[in-house]
């Protein structure tokens, strides 16, 4: 069975403590949202909560609720910003979910009319 406790050395906690650098857009108490270095398209960007939650799963509620409004809040920024038709937004858990990154992260696509995500 994996071992599915907080690991405050991943990247994104690297992020939060400073020790390495990202691209910030938005900061409060609670989250802090960046770009992703690896985009699936223009303007793709990664909001995370500041509380040590490995994934949605053992994220405590109110972790949830500040996450989903700073989402909100970045996602109609990241619409603006790129005029966006619409908006990817999504989250992974676990290896066989897909998650490469163990702190909980939610990703905000722009999204055009007939362009494809990238892979
Ligand atoms: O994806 C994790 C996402 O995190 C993936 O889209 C790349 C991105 N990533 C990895 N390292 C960094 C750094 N240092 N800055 C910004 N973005 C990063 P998931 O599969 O959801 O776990």
């Amino acid at each position: 069975m994996a071992d599915t406790a907080y690991d405050p050395n991943n990247i994104f906690g690297k992020i939060l403590r400073g020790e390495i650098p990202a691209h910030k857009v938005y900061e409060d108490e609670h989250t802090l949202a960046f770009m992703d270095v690896m985009p699936q398209g223009e303007g793709h960007t990664l909001v995370i909560p500041k509380a040590p939650s490995r994934g949605l799963l053992d994220a405590q509620p109110e972790t949830l609720a500040a996450l989903m409004r700073s989402v909100q809040t970045v996602a109609r920024a990241v619409k603006a910003a790129f005029d966006a038709d619409g908006l990817t937004i999504f989250q992974f858990n676990e290896p066989a979910g897909g998650q490469t990154v163990f702190h909980l992260h939610m990703h905000i696509i722009p999204r055009r009319e007939g362009v494809p995500l990238k892979r």
